[in-house]
């Protein structure tokens, strides 16, 4: 990596450098001798919480009184910015201390490197802390990357390194709207399995913490929340009060039709192009409440520090992996560069070294608090990381700081990647050509003239140094020209890890038999067909850990194709509590969209696995927790919504579809 950085971050860091963290950097392993007890330190980590629906962040219709109590007590930080706008990538770069592009971690599908990279939990270990593991990061079931303890909550996903891009062209807007937004609606925390996880992180997170007595190594505990993720199902009792009360977003006319290609890549992608206003009312009021819901378990899991007696000595610090953009911009999730998923929440709190209360309006990420934690630790960084610590400025408001973030997106919905970097009021986003038929395409907004992000200002003559010099910025600071980092990415997706879902052999038909409701006829699985009869040959039996799996494939010799008159629907045994992998390969002229139920109906749409718009074999696979659920119900069929749409007979086809259970539940 570039040594100019490094000799930088150096100097950065010895500027103003006092006390308890003063650190010099003396390459990776090497301990610093304390003059004071090292603090303990716990990181609550949300999933995709979006900074301005909290009240420290100057909402005034969301209740937040826990976190704005941490704010109270703490530093807040206006202008953090994830790693990534996405779960994996943002959390394997916090893992790692590094940008997505310098290991690899482009999308929900990746892992490091390796498991014995010179991670976060082993810069701590080494500093004596015990390392604890309390919910999600999402990593691979494989890699716990040196945590040293895990209080065996999700974590087991399986990657396999695989990605695509969208055709530039595949833009044809389709009816109907995302499986996703049918889970915007009142149900029990037990319905909602992002609440089921949570509870859980609360609960182990809690008796950990109450067990700790002092005279211990110090710990670090990643409180790994999934709230306010969606499904946005939501008990009426944490909704009530924003029914009515959450303001819509404000998009300027044609505003939609101006965005740059890959944002209107993300919504026909994540089919978000034509949500009624009543469901983005709804989405927002239940988010909200959702919010509110996730702020009372910090509470409960902050009064259980509070109980321990080791609060004095434990540093807080409350951040998210990214935001959601709530429908602003057209656009739900994240995976934009826009303030609300990009952006994220970051309050800092040690009250025995740090006045509470107070604020930093300069730029920093999420790569900054990986050093800051190493540093709180008394602990060297490799020297190789990409962030720098915030504790000269924790301790020194006044103190010189890069007031710098760069996040970058390589994932799913997309016809390229792109980088965004926050300097100063202004945030210049560089997306990567496409193809060699289009260009690249620039964004620049000033923060401060607008802060609606709706006036790029790119292409304006006068802006156009500021725009090459902070690309130039970019390329110093990955090492790489943004282009370059494109073509790698697709390189690694073109290849994967090689890890093919585990298959195993169809000897037990009649095993299969039992999971499911179907009948079997010399080895092969039949179906009721409106129209024609269906037939698929079983191919394996095994799951990845010797459970029940299910893996139909069409027979090639079968003319029969799956089209406006055809469906799958059945019903299909599963253990609770278990995360699934559901995977299909279809040949498409239209969208063809498998919806996974439960049998009893009351699960909602957890599967929204689609072969998009394309006369190729499209390969999509979707993971999914069961719940409680013993059965769920598997059902293919052409259109949005379970509207039959018509296709041209013979050019739609279901040819494989795979139900494994690949670990846990998680998330
Ligand atoms: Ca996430």
């Amino acid at each position: 990596m570039d040594t100019p950085n490094v000799t930088r971050r150096n100097a950065l860091r010895l500027m103003g450098c006092a006390g308890a963290c003063s650190v010099l950097p003396r390459g990776w392993g090497a301990s610093v001798p304390m003059t004071q007890r090292r603090p303990n330190i716990l990181v609550i980590m949300s999933d995709e919480h979006n900074a301005s629906v909290t009240g420290c962040y100057g909402n005034g219709i969301v209740r937040t009184p826990h976190l704005d109590a941490l704010a109270a007590r703490g530093v807040t930080f206006d202008a953090c910015y994830t790693a990534s706008p996405l779960c994996v990538p943002a959390r394997l770069a916090f893992t790692s201390g590094k940008y997505i592009s310098r290991n690899g971690a482009w999308s929900n599908n990746c892992w490091l490197p390796s498991d014995d990279v010179a991670s976060l939990p082993r810069v701590l270990n080494a500093a004596g802390y015990d390392t604890v593991l309390c919910g999600k990061m999402h990593y691979d079931r494989e890699r716990r990357y040196g945590f040293s303890m895990d209080l065996g909550i999700g974590n087991n996903s399986r990657k396999t390194g695989t990605g695509n891009r969208r055709a530039v062209a595949d833009l044809e807007p389709r009816p109907g709207v995302s499986q996703r937004f049918q889970d915007f609606r009142l149900g029990g925390e037990d319905e909602n399995g992002c609440m089921r996880h949570d509870l859980q992180v609360t609960e182990k997170g809690s008796a950990f913490l109450r067990e700790r007595g002092r005279g211990q190594k110090p710990f670090f505990m990643l409180a790994g929340y999934l709230s306010p993720h969606f499904p946005l199902i939501v008990p009426e009792k944490w909704w009530r009060p924003y029914e009515d009360r959450v303001p819509m977003p404000v998009i300027p006319p044609g505003h939609l039709d101006r965005l740059p290609l890959n944002y209107r890549h993300l919504r026909v992608g994540f089919h978000n192009e034509d949500v009624p206003a009543q469901t983005v009312q709804l989405g927002r009021e239940l988010y909200y409440g959702f919010t509110e819901w996730f702020d009372d378990q910090v509470g409960k899991l902050l009064g259980a520090l509070t109980e321990s007696g080791l609060a004095e000595d434990t540093v807080v610090v409350y951040t998210t992996d990214h935001g959601e953009n709530l429908g602003e911009h057209g656009l739900w999730w994240k995976n934009a560069m826009y303030e609300h998923a990009a952006r994220i929440p970051l309050v800092v709190s040690w009250p025995a070294r740090w006045a509470g209360g107070q604020r930093r309006r300069e730029a920093c990420s999420l790569l900054d608090l990986v050093q800051t934690i190493a540093e709180l630790a008394g602990q060297a960084c490799p020297e190789d990381w990409d962030g720098d610590s915030l504790c000269p400025w924790l301790d020194n408001p006044a103190a010189p700081w890069k007031d710098r973030a760069l996040s970058q997106y390589y994932a799913h919905n997309i016809a390229s990647g792109f980088v965004m970097l926050r300097q100063g009021h202004f945030k210049y986003v560089y997306h990567s050509p496409p193809d060699p038929d289009h260009a690249a395409e620039e964004e620049l907004y000033d923060l401060r003239s607008g802060p609606g992000e709706f006036t790029n200002l790119a292409s304006r003559p006068e802006h156009r140094p500021r725009c090459q010099t902070m690309l130039a910025t970019v390329v110093r600071e990955l090492g790489e020209h943004p282009d370059e980092i494109e073509t790698r990415c697709r390189a690694d997706y073109a290849k994967g890890y090689g890890r093919a879902p585990a298959k195993g052999r169809a000897a037990a038909a009649g095993a299969n038999a039992q999971l499911m409701n179907a009948r079997f006829i010399d080895g092969d699985l039949h179906w009721d067909h409106r129209g024609t009869p269906g037939r698929f040959r079983v191919e394996a039996t095994a799951g990845a850990e010797g459970g029940p799996a299910l893996v139909f494939r069409k027979p090639e010799d079968d003319p029969a194709p799956v089209d406006e008159n055809s469906h799958l629907d059945q019903s299909v045994r599963v253990q609770p509590h278990t995360r699934y992998r559901l995977g299909m390969r279809v040949k498409a002229s239209a969208d063809l969209r498998p919806v996974l139920r439960a049998a009893d109906g009351n699960f909602g749409s957890v599967v929204e696995v689609l072969a998009g718009d394309s006369r190729d074999w499209q390969v999509a696979q979707q993971e999914f927790d069961t719940g409680e659920l013993t059965a769920v119900r598997l059902q293919f069929f052409g259109g949005a919504r379970g509207r039959i749409r018509e296709t041209a007979p013979g050019t739609s086809w279901l040819d494989q579809v795979i139900l494994e259970p690949v670990g846990n539940a998680e998330d």
